[in-house]
C-alpha cells in the first residue's frame, strides 16, 4: 500500500479541494473493517450460498424460513458492528465541509447512517441506500413497511412475521436480485452522480447493476473518479485516481481538511 505521497493521492486531493459536489459510492468493502463480511471476498457472505439461492424473490417464495434465518443471522451480526474510521471520515466531512457530500451506498448495513447520526442529527447531507436496509421490514403483498431491529423467529414457517394490515408474510426491506430498484432512488442517484465534480468509489467489485454504472455517469459528465480498493475492478479503467488499500486507511487521509 503506497503512502499518501502517490501521484494519484495528490491528484485526488486536488480534485476534492476544487469540488463543490461530491458523491461517495460505497460497496461491501466499506464495511469490511467493521466486521461485516463482504459478498464475494474469501470470507464472503455468499461463500456458503450463491446470491440466487437466498437474495431473490423466488428463494423467498420457495423457502421463506431459510431466507429469514439467513437475514436474521446477518441482522444480528451487523447490529454488533460499528462504523469504522472510513465511515467516520465520510460522515465528518459531510458535517464540517461546506461542500455538498452525498453517500450512495449499495450496503444494507446502515453503518453510514449510524456514523452520520452519531455526529449530527441536524445535518442536511444525506445517505441513499440503493439496495434498502437490513433494518427495514416490509410486507410481501401490500405497501406496509417499518424500521425493525427485532430478532426474527425463523424456527418454523408459522413463526415468521406477518403484516399487521393484511396478514401476508413480512420480508426484509432490501432489493433482491431480479428486483427493480426504487425508481425515485435510481433517478435521484443518477442525477447526483451526473452532477458530481468528484465520485469517490469505495470497496465495490462493481459487478452489480444498475448501481455499478453510477461512477460511469460521473465520468461521462466530466467528473473526477477516485477509486479506493484492495484490488482493481471493472471501474479501475475509468478512474482518474486509484488508491490501493483499505478504505479506513485512505478515507481519513483523503477527506480531512488542512492536512
Ligand atoms: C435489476 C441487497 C432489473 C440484498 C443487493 C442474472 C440474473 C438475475 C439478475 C441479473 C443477472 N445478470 C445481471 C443481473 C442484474 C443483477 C446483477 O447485477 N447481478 C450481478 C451479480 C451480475 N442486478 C439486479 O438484479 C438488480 N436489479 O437489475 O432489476 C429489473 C428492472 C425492472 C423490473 C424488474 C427487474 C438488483 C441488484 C440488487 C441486489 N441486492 N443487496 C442483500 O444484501 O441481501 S446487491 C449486493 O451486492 C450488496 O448490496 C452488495 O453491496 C452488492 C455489490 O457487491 P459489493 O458491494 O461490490 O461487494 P463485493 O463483496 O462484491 O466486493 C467487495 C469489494 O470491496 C471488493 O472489490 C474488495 O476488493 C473490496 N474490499 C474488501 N475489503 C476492503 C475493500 N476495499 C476497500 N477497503 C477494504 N477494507
Ligand atoms: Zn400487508
Amino acid at each position: 500500500m503506497d503512502g499518501p505521497t502517490t501521484p494519484d493521492f495528490a491528484a485526488a486531493r486536488r480534485a476534492l479541494t476544487d469540488a463543490t459536489r461530491v458523491v461517495v459510492f460505497s460497496g461491501a468493502g466499506m464495511s469490511a473493517e467493521s466486521g461485516v463480511p463482504t459478498f464475494r471476498g474469501p470470507d464472503g457472505l455468499w461463500k456458503n450460498f450463491r446470491p440466487e439461492q437466498l437474495a431473490t424473490p423466488s428463494a423467498f417464495a420457495a423457502d421463506a424460513r431459510l431466507v429469514w434465518e439467513w437475514y436474521d443471522w446477518r441482522r444480528r451480526l451487523v447490529s454488533e458492528c460499528a462504523p469504522n474510521p472510513g465511515h467516520i471520515a465520510v460522515a465528518t466531512a459531510q458535517v464540517v465541509s461546506d461542500k455538498q457530500i452525498h453517500v450512495l451506498t449499495q450496503n444494507v448495513d446502515g453503518l453510514h447512517e449510524r456514523a452520520l447520526s452519531d455526529l449530527s442529527e441536524a445535518t442536511k447531507q444525506g445517505v441513499t441506500e440503493l439496495h434498502g436496509s437490513l433494518f427495514r421490514i416490509r410486507c410481501s403483498a401490500c405497501p406496509y413497511e417499518r424500521p425493525d431491529r427485532q430478532a426474527i423467529d425463523a424456527s418454523s414457517f408459522d413463526s415468521l412475521p406477518r403484516c399487521p394490515d393484511c396478514s401476508a408474510l413480512l420480508r426484509p426491506g432490501v432489493v433482491w436480485f431480479g428486483e427493480a430498484l426504487d425508481e425515485k432512488v435510481l433517478d435521484f442517484s443518477f442525477q447526483a452522480a451526473a452532477e458530481a465534480d468528484v465520485c469517490v468509489v469505495v470497496g465495490t467489485s462493481a459487478l452489480v447493476e444498475p448501481a455499478a454504472s453510477l461512477p460511469r455517469q460521473t465520468a461521462a459528465s466530466g467528473g473526477f473518479v477516485i477509486e479506493i480498493n484492495l484490488e482493481r475492478t471493472p471501474l479501475s479503467g475509468l478512474a482518474d485516481a486509484f488508491l490501493p488499500g483499505p478504505s479506513s486507511h485512505w478515507l481519513p487521509r483523503l477527506l480531512t481538511t488542512g492536512e
